[in-house]
């Protein structure tokens, strides 16, 4: 059976020709237009950066490689006795531009479980940090610390060619991501329950499913299913989002895998990106402890209100490309549509009716480009229904799934040999030059 490596190694020459022929026949071509507004609006809409595994759609949302969520559901193997798209078979996917076979599957799970326990130091490292640092900060510090094993920085300093640094990055982005669930299942019982026994990864199960064996959840098979998807979902969400950005812009100074990814982890714990899943339950929580669980649309309209007229934002809606609900939150709805258990639970029922309401008060309200729910609108009641009620812990489970993309792009931005990102600044005085004389 074919591993991952063979199959990236099958594809890479098409790409980089691909690339060099794009620069030689159209790198002076326009593709767009610079206007102030993307100068001081935070680069939205501004086409300036390469990311091959996912394109977003404003109005259909995120495709991996041209599939939709749906049409990956179809095609991409699952777990053993499961049904959701596994972390694997998503990695698959977005590192090689193809479906991989059930074989396939099942070797990139056990490449994966052989390299997944953590090394001493820094399970000491871990274990040393107060129980009250929030776990994304472990998190972040968990996975920079491991670039001591980095391949790509030991080969680096030895001298090696530019055509070499993808090989080296892929090793690294293989153990980190391997390494990912141990570490955040430590974090987790570290913080909520110390001292509970953590069991070892298991050879024969998938990425997810040692992480949730490992979290201590794992003879939930629903929970187990329902983070195979959460996982593989939240994988990849184009280049411009500030976890996904954050990791290609360092890992273009040739930092390694983990700095790379230690950084992007960062920006995904503030609350307008990752932590807004935390932020939804917390939310989410406090409207029902206001108003109770038997609400009516009018209620729900009016703690909407009081929420924007506090001057916070509603966390879940809203999103700098999107522009329609999000599938991502449309695919988790459905998992919970499937199961009557889910659609009782009173927290569930209100992030559904919050749904119904909330983008017409957002459209009143007239001040977000896209009233409708993001994903992590709906990700963490399905969780506070199995039992993983901790929210402050949501975002790491989103850290673990984000390092797909990630990592994807940084073995591709080393294949195609991308340069340092370097983009120009302008102060306001030049601003003022330009659109004088443009
Ligand atoms: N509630 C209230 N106001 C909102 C809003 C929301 N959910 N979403 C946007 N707005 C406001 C903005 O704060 C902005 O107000 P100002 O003009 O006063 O600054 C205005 O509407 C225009 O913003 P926008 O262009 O529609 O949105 P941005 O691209 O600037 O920001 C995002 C996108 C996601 C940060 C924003 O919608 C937001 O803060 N949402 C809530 C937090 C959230 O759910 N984040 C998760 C996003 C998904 C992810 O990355 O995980």
């Amino acid at each position: 059976t074919k591993t991952i490596r063979d199959a990236l190694e099958e594809v890479i020459p098409a790409k980089q020709a691909r690339l060099k022929q794009l620069k030689t026949e159209h790198g002076q071509t326009v593709i767009g237009d610079i206007k102030v507004e993307h100068v001081v609006g935070g680069m939205r809409g501004l086409k300036a950066m390469l990311w091959e595994s996912s394109v977003l759609d404003p109005m259909e949302g995120i495709r991996f490689h041209g599939l939709s969520i749906p049409e990956c559901q179809k095609v991409l193997p699952a777990a053993p006795g499961g049904k959701e798209i596994i972390a694997e078979s998503m990695l698959w996917l977005l590192m090689t531009s193809k479906t991989p076979t059930e074989a396939e599957t099942r070797q990139l799970s056990r490449e994966l479980a052989e390299r997944g326990e953590l090394p001493e130091y820094v399970v000491q490292l871990i274990d040393s940090l107060p129980q009250s640092l929030h776990p994304m900060t472990q998190l972040g510090m968990g996975v920079a610390a491991l670039n001591k094993e980095s391949k790509f920085a030991a080969a680096y300093e030895r001298g090696i060619k530019k055509t070499e640094y993808w090989t080296y990055t892929l090793e690294d982005s293989m153990n980190l991501l391997a390494r990912l669930p141990a570490l955040a299942a430590r974090i987790y019982r570290n913080v909520y329950n110390p001292g509970k026994p953590i069991p070892g990864v298991n050879k024969d199960l998938d990425l997810v499913g040692n992480y949730v064996n490992m979290l201590g959840y794992g003879s939930n098979h629903d929970l187990t299913e329902y983070l195979r998807l959460y996982i593989a979902l939240h994988g990849d969400h184009e280049g411009g989002n500030a976890s996904a950005h954050t990791a290609h812009l360092v890992g273009s100074t040739l930092s390694d895998p983990y700095l790379a990814y230690s950084a992007a982890l960062f920006a995904l714990a503030g609350p307008l990106h990752g932590l807004a899943n935390q932020e939804v339950l917390r939310w989410q929580l406090n409207m029902q402890k206001e108003i109770g669980d038997n609400v009516s649309h009018d209620d729900i309209k009016e703690f909407l209100w009081r929420t924007l007229q506090s001057g916070q934002v509603v966390p879940g809606y809203g999103h700098g490309v999107l522009r329609s609900p999000d599938p991502r939150f449309m695919a988790l709805q459905k998992f919970c549509e499937t199961r009557p258990e889910l659609l009782k639970d009173p927290v569930i029922q209100l992030v559904k009716k919050t749904y119904d309401v909330a983008p017409g008060v957002l459209k009143e309200h007239g001040k977000t480009k896209n009233p409708y729910p993001n994903v992590d609108a709906a990700s963490g009641c399905v969780l506070y229904h199995y039992g993983l009620t901790q929210f402050k812990y949501y975002t790491v489970i989103f850290g673990v799934s984000r390092a797909l993309g990630c990592l994807t792009q940084l073995v591709w931005a080393r294949a195609l040999g991308l340069p340092i990102e370097r983009p120009k600044s302008l102060s306001m005085d030049v601003i003022d030059t330009l659109v004088k004389s443009p």
